[in-house]
C-alpha cells in the first residue's frame, strides 16, 4: 500500500469526518485544537470494477475485498491537524503540520461549503463567509512551506551546477526525496514552467516561486471537496466556487451523509457500498421515523441528486485520474488464476500508469525483477516481453529465474 491521501484544511471543515466516514475509523469529531496533533491515518478504499465477472470466476481476495464484482484496493490517508492562513510560517504549529504532508501523493482540501466557519474555523453565521477565500489560502500555504524548503541552500546548491556540472534535476531530486517527489515530477515541472535549469543560480524570487508553484501542482496536486453540502447555504457556494476555479476538480460531498450510511451497512440494517448511488433497506423494523426521514433525504438532495455523497468519487479521481494509477492483478498460473495457496485473483496492485511486465515484477519483489524471464497475459496466455506496458485490469504471471508468481 504505497499510496496516501492528504486530508488537508481549515479547523472544522470535516477532515475527521470525511476520513472516518472513508476508513470507518472512530477518530473524534468536533474541535479538539489541542489533542489534534498527531495526523490520523486511516486506510480506505477506491473502487473499480473486478475482473472475476469478466473472467467468471469465483475469487478469494487477500489485499483487497471484492464485494460483488466490485474490488475494493487500500490506500492511506493522512488526517492533518486544521490548517490555518500563516501555516508555513509557524502559526497554530502549521509547519508541524504540513510536515504530516511529506509522505503524500495527493491533496484532498475539504473545504467547508456553507460557509459557517471563518478563516480560522471559528463559526460564523452560515452563509457569511466565502469559500473561495479557503482555496486560495490552502494553495498558498503549501506552495509557502515547499518553497521554504527548496529556498534552503539555494546559492550553494545551484553553484554546484557551475562548478562541477551537476545536473539541477539530479540535485532537487535529493533535496526533495523525503518530500515523496520523484524525477518524473521535477522534469514535469522543469518543463511545464519554461525555466532553464542551467541558469538556476540566476533565477529570480518570482521564477522559484513559480517554479514551486507548478511543481505543487505535479506532485502534490489539490482537489477540492465541497464538504456539508447537506447544509442549505452549501449549493450556492459550491457554484461560485466551480466558477472561480474552472481548472480544480471540485466535488460536492456530505461526509455526514457517507457516515450515516456505512454505519447503517455495517448493523446490516441497509445495503449500501460506497460509491453507489441508492440503498436498499434490509431491516426496516430497526429505523425509527426520524431516522428514515433522513434516510431519505440523503436519498432524494445527494444520492439522487448529487450522484453520490462525493467520498468515494474523490478517492477515485485522486487515485485513477489525478495519480494515473492503474489495477493489476497478479497471479501464479494462468489457468486456475490463482496464486500458490490456490486463491483466485488473490491479489490486486495499484501501479503507475505505462509500467511494464519487468517493472510489475519489481513491485512485488525485487528478486523478481533481477530475474524476470517474461510476463503471461491472463486472459490470452500468451507470452509477454519485459518491455511490454500493462493496461488497467490485466491479469499477469511474471516467469523468473528464481520462480515466478
Ligand atoms: N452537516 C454536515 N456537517 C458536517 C459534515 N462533515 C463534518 N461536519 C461537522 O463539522 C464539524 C467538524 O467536523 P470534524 O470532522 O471534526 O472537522 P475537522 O476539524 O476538519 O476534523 C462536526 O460537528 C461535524 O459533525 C457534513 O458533511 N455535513
Ligand atoms: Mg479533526
Amino acid at each position: 500500500m504505497g499510496f496516501s491521501v492528504g486530508i488537508v484544511g481549515k479547523p472544522s471543515c470535516g477532515k475527521t469526518s470525511f476520513t472516518n466516514a472513508a476508513c470507518m475509523t472512530e477518530f473524534k469529531v468536533g474541535s479538539y485544537p489541542f489533542t489534534t496533533i498527531e495526523a490520523n491515518v486511516g486506510v480506505a478504499h477506491v473502487r473499480t470494477a473486478c475482473v472475476c465477472k469478466e473472467l467468471d470466476v469465483d475469487d478469494n481476495p487477500q489485499n483487497s475485498i471484492c464485494l460483488d464484482g466490485i474490488r475494493l484496493i487500500p490506500i492511506k490517508l493522512i488526517d492533518v491537524a486544521g490548517l490555518v492562513p500563516g501555516a508555513h510560517s509557524g502559526r497554530g504549529m502549521g509547519n508541524q503540520f504540513l510536515d504530516d504532508l511529506r509522505q503524500a501523493d495527493v491533496l484532498i482540501h475539504i473545504v467547508d461549503a456553507s460557509g459557517s466557519l471563518d478563516a480560522e474555523g471559528q463559526e460564523v453565521s452560515a452563509g457569511s463567509y466565502d469559500p473561495v477565500e479557503d482555496v486560495r489560502f490552502l494553495e498558498e500555504e503549501i506552495t509557502e512551506w515547499m518553497l521554504a524548503i527548496i529556498q534552503k541552500d539555494w546559492r550553494r546548491i545551484t553553484g554546484r551546477i557551475r562548478a562541477e556540472g551537476a545536473k539541477l534535476e539530479e540535485l532537487l531530486l535529493e533535496k526533495l526525496s523525503g518530500l515523496k517527489i520523484g524525477r518524473v515530477q521535477i522534469l514535469k515541472a522543469l518543463r511545464d514552467s519554461g525555466l532553464k535549469p542551467e541558469g538556476s543560480d540566476k533565477w529570480s524570487e518570482e521564477d522559484l516561486r513559480l517554479f514551486t508553484l507548478t511543481l505543487q501542482r505535479a506532485a502534490k496536486p489539490i482537489i477540492i471537496a465541497a464538504n456539508k453540502i447537506d447544509r442549505p447555504t452549501a449549493p450556492a457556494n459550491l457554484k461560485r466556487l466551480q466558477e472561480e476555479f474552472p481548472d480544480h476538480l471540485i466535488v460536492p460531498v456530505s461526509a455526514l451523509a457517507e457516515k450515516v450510511l456505512r454505519d447503517l451497512d455495517k448493523k446490516g440494517i441497509i445495503k449500501y457500498v460506497p460509491g453507489d448511488t441508492d440503498f436498499t433497506v434490509l431491516d426496516g423494523q430497526k429505523i425509527g421515523e426520524a431516522e428514515m426521514g433522513q434516510l431519505e433525504r440523503i436519498r432524494d438532495e445527494i444520492l439522487k441528486a448529487l450522484n453520490g455523497t462525493g467520498v468515494q468519487e474523490l478517492l477515485n479521481k485522486a487515485v485513477f485520474e489525478f495519480l494515473r494509477l492503474i489495477a493489476v492483478y497478479p497471479v501464479h498460473d494462468v489457468n486456475t488464476l490463482t496464486d500458490s495457496d490456490g486463491n483466485v485473483l488473490p491479489d490486486v496492485y495499484l501501479v503507475h500508469e505505462g509500467i511494464t511486465a519487468k517493472e510489475f515484477a519489481g513491485e512485488i519483489h525485487t528478486d523478481l525483477m533481477e530475474s524476470f524471464i517474461h510476463g503471461i497475459d491472463g486472459r490470452t496466455k500468451m507470452k509477454v516481453s519485459d518491455k511490454h506496458e500493462l493496461k488497467d485490469r490485466d491479469v499477469i504471471k511474471i516467469v523468473s529465474a528464481k520462480g515466478s508468481k
